[in-house]
């Protein structure tokens, strides 16, 4: 046996296969993750960028912002509601979901629920016989969106609310919504509470077992609260995330809502923080999350719209923009015609990436293997990347375009199953040959996406260097020329 074993080692090793096996560059591993990873299921939720925020209730015909609870429920009287329309705009807008509002602050239920007594039952809508829930998650399901609920653990009607019973009460609700209505993408938990703002005590929430509730129901829901832990809320509603933006974070020992970390540190993340907790922007199309006549004329501009992508998705964080539905049951025109100015617009400002065909150069690439080749950045497919060796003194890519260009946006991306990496990085470029390089722009963190926008400049090479205290993991760099306005 063991001489056998012997020869098949020496034929190896002769034929080359075993010599070869060992240089082969396919082999060289990837670096080691760094710090807290998303979870598969955070990655996928990266990726969707856009969804729609829905938010609908009796506020939507009493025209205030916080109902109170005591509102008849008889006012909630949608005359042509349509939740099939509400899809084919978001759709339309270039959307990948739609978060409806299932139970505002007022505690109203937009399903018949069995443990409330104020729901679309009680309203005059279709003599109480509706169901919201029923007809949106039908809705996303044919046009191809995903669905998640908004669910406000603060609840001005339900008589148990204030006592230790309402966590059942809640919980019960929940399993509900998460059981009853097909896959749930998120679960959006709100962190406003009006009864502790006005100095009472109440018992504390049961999070524990609200998450367990979740997770038992639809394993693969990410949960938003202030403190996820499947994504984070970025701390403010103007639509503007941290331009240093972590998506790593400490929670521990934090709740959502008054027990938040400060919103300074919502906005920005933490470097090095012990959970992956990427943030989500929520901000409203209009001046109010609810619809209002009064508002018709105050939908932001394109302009605004495209600010507000650039400080989201251009920031490392997902967009969630809200949408409400008019007092008809549909997304007013007003809105919907601005969605399809900002998709066109987006469109138009990210239209030709330049370096698609520029020739790439790195400061080294990992192991000289061809898997973490610099033409990784620039081949179109998040997966593959570029990096360097472990403990490498430089990282830099440079890029060689056939022609000079005219430029004024970069959209570079980490590959963030091995975590968040970059600290900084530097833009540089040369306006001639035998030029010296020009500073474009200085930056902090990448992430998932990360868009710079600067004045147009002309140049036929670019150099980007980054600081990481790890080899930086690029998947893409691209480069685009968009209009003046946007
Ligand atoms: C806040 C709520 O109080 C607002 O009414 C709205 O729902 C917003 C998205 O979250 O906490």
């Amino acid at each position: 046996m063991k001489t056998m074993k012997l020869r098949t080692v020496l034929s190896l090793l002769l034929s080359g296969a075993v010599a070869f096996a060992c240089t082969d560059p396919a082999l060289v591993s990837p670096p080691e993750p760094y710090g807290a990873i998303p979870t598969e299921e955070q990655v996928e939720w990266q990726k969707m960028e856009y969804y729609m925020f829905i938010h609908f209730g009796p506020n939507t015909f009493t025209d205030v912002e916080w109902g109170d609870g005591k509102e008849d429920p008889e006012v909630f009287n949608p005359t042509n509601l349509d939740c099939r329309q509400w899809a084919a705009t978001a759709r339309a807008a270039g959307m990948t979901a739609i978060i409806l509002t299932a139970k505002h602050h007022d505690g109203f239920c937009l399903w018949p629920s069995r443990f409330s007594t104020h729901t679309v039952r009680e309203s005059a809508w279709r003599d109480g016989k509706g169901d919201i829930l029923r007809e949106l998650s039908e809705a996303c399901a044919e046009y191809g969106l995903k669905f998640g609920v908004y669910l406000s653990p603060w609840d001005q009607n339900h008589p148990s609310y204030g006592t230790p019973e309402y966590n059942e009460v809640f919980a019960s609700t929940l399993d509900e919504v998460l059981s009853g209505y097909g896959p749930v993408f998120e679960q959006w938990f709100d962190g406003a509470n009006g009864h502790a703002a006005n100095g009472k005590t109440l018992p504390p929430y049961d999070w524990p077992m609200f998450h367990e509730v979740v997770y038992r129901n639809q394993p693969h829901a990410v949960i938003f609260s202030d403190v996820g832990p499947g994504c984070r809320w970025m701390g403010n509603e103007r639509g503007v995330a941290g331009e240093t933006n972590w998506s790593t974070m400490n929670i521990a020992g934090f709740t959502p809502g008054l027990g938040a970390p400060p919103v300074e540190v919502l906005n920005a993340g933490q470097q090095g923080g012990e959970a992956w907790v990427p943030a989500e922007t929520d901000v409203s199309i209009r001046p109010g999350w609810f619809y209002s006549p009064s508002t018709d004329d105050k939908v932001k501009s394109t302009e605004k719209l495209m600010d507000i992508y650039y400080t989201s998705v251009g920031r490392n964080s997902n967009l969630l923009l809200n949408v409400p539905p008019d007092r008809s049951g549909r997304i007013h025109p007003a809105d919907s015609v601005r969605l399809m100015e900002f998709r066109r617009a987006r469109e138009e400002a990210l239209a030709e990436d330049m370096l698609a065909e520029a020739s790439v150069e790195a400061a080294g690439e990992r192991g000289g293997s061809r898997l973490y080749a610099a033409a990784n950045v620039v081949d179109s497919e998040y997966d593959t990347y570029w990096t360097v060796d472990d403990g490498a003194q430089d990282s830099w890519l440079e890029f060689n375009l056939p022609k000079t260009e005219s430029f004024n946006r970069l959209l570079l991306q980490e590959y963030i199953p091995l975590g968040q990496r970059v600290e900084s990085f530097r833009v540089k470029y040369l306006d001639r040959a035998g030029g010296d390089w020009i500073q474009l722009v200085e930056a902090t963190t990448v992430g998932y996406k990360r868009i710079l926008r600067f004045p147009t400049v002309a140049a036929k090479k670019i150099r980007i260097e980054f600081t990481a205290p790890v080899p930086p993991v690029i998947s893409s760099v691209a480069m685009y020329h968009a209009p003046e306005l946007y």
